[in-house]
């Protein structure tokens, strides 16, 4: 399954000029036929072999669901325990409980702001009497939270090339998880059927160009690297070059988290969104942002910076199985309204999930085994 991406790899069959064609994710159907997607689905003949067959039906893995919920839900830190110990044996809701409640929405990582907006919502239900039970502060919490994260969610708009390559820039500091973020999307690409190029963009460190080559042996993706130390800017426009010219359909460019020279990252990263822009006129088509979700809000400090160079379209939550406080995820949607495309719940190549509000606050609020049946295959 790659729901936000396959949707937006649905291309119209006829375009109405010969420029790049804006298309609007709400035009487009919620699930892409393969057999009228107008992708270009030309692979390189030395990867079409080892292609699995496309496997977008395949059932949704309650393996993953489950550890989220474990992670999240039942763990005795996590934001419905501690609610459930806040609330226990209250009689009424008083500004001793809201006082307590705001000190346990901070400290579950929902940042002052967000927890402040929650307590809000709570407080004016209160006022107006639709709230006098304590247990039913959960509900709300519930909604409000649920609320933020589909906000985040909504339908964004994208300029497509009307041929050539979808192509997105993967930045974050060093250390969140991007390179194997971006084998994780690749191998997800690959198993919907689309070629997938990828470029090691982050040239200062020699492993750093390893790692990807290693992640492109064990799905077998191509990987087009430079020698280390050469200028990622021009790595990624000679990858640019052979993307376009052997017809990849995706191509994902890695980046440094972090400089080794005296260049300020985020000017590097500004020029080399400059450089994929001089390939395609409308790439990168997503910039991509990848957060490690076990830091808090330090996340969403690092999210406003990348913002502000280079304009980031997307995220991608890492590290969720390192935390039990899934509060930073809904801090990060209603302080950014940055779309959350993934999350990542572990290190291995099937540990990263499209991205469901609705699942993601049934994990957060579910201590039982409830909601875990729906996703069995
Ligand atoms: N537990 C867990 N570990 C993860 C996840 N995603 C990435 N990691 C691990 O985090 C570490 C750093 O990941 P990288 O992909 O190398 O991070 P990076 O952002 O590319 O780092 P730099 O290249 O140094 O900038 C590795 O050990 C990964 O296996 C995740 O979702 N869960
Ligand atoms: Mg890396």
């Amino acid at each position: 399954m790659l729901g936000w991406f396959k949707k937006k790899l649905t291309r119209k069959e006829e375009p109405e000029s010969a420029e790049a064609v804006a298309i609007a994710l709400v035009t487009e159907p919620e699930v892409v036929d393969k057999t009228t997607s107008t992708v270009p689905s030309a692979l390189p003949e030395k990867l079409a072999p080892v292609l699995p067959e496309p496997a977008e039906a395949a059932p949704r893995k309650p393996s993953m669901f489950k550890r989220l919920q474990d992670r999240l839900g039942k763990s005795r830190n996590g934001l419905v325990h501690r609610l459930d110990r806040l609330l226990l044996g209250r009689k009424k809701i008083d500004q001793e409980l809201f006082d307590e409640l705001e000190e346990l929405l901070i400290t579950a990582d929902l940042g002052v702001s967000t927890a402040m907006h929650l307590l809000d919502t709570a407080k004016e239900q209160v006022q107006r009497k639709q709230l006098s039970d304590p247990q039913a502060l959960k509900q709300v919490l519930h909604d409000q939270i649920l609320a933020f994260l589909r906000d985040s969610d909504r339908p964004a708009e994208l300029v497509l090339p009307e041929s050539g390559p979808f192509v997105i820039m993967v930045v974050g500091v060093n250390g969140v998880g991007k390179t194997t973020s971006i084998g994780k999307i690749a191998a997800k690409f690959v198993k919907s059927g689309q070629s997938v190029l990828l470029i090691a963009g982050d040239t200062f460190r020699a492993a750093a160009i390893d790692q990807l080559k290693i992640w492109g042996e064990r799905i077998s993706v191509e990987v087009h690297c430079g020698p280390p130390k050469s200028d990622p800017s021009s790595v990624i426009f000679d990858g640019m070059v052979r993307g376009i010219a052997k017809k990849y359909d995706v191509i994902i460019i890695d980046t440094a988290g972090r400089l080794h020279t005296s260049v300020n990252l985020m000017e590097e990263l500004k020029k080399i969104k400059r450089v994929i822009g001089k390939n395609l006129a409308t790439a990168p088509h997503e910039v991509m942002l990848v957060l490690d979700a076990t830091t808090g809000q330090n996340a969403v400090s690092q999210a406003r910076l990348f913002h502000e160079a280079v304009g980031v379209s997307g995220l991608t939550l890492t590290k969720l199985d390192g935390t039990a406080k899934g509060g930073i995820v809904a801090n990060i949607c209603h302080e950014l309204k940055i779309p959350v495309r993934f999350i990542g719940i572990g290190e291995q190549v099937d540990d990263l999930r499209d991205f469901d509000p609705d699942e993601f606050v049934n994990a957060l609020f579910s201590r039982e085994e409830q909601g875990s049946s729906e996703l069995e295959p």
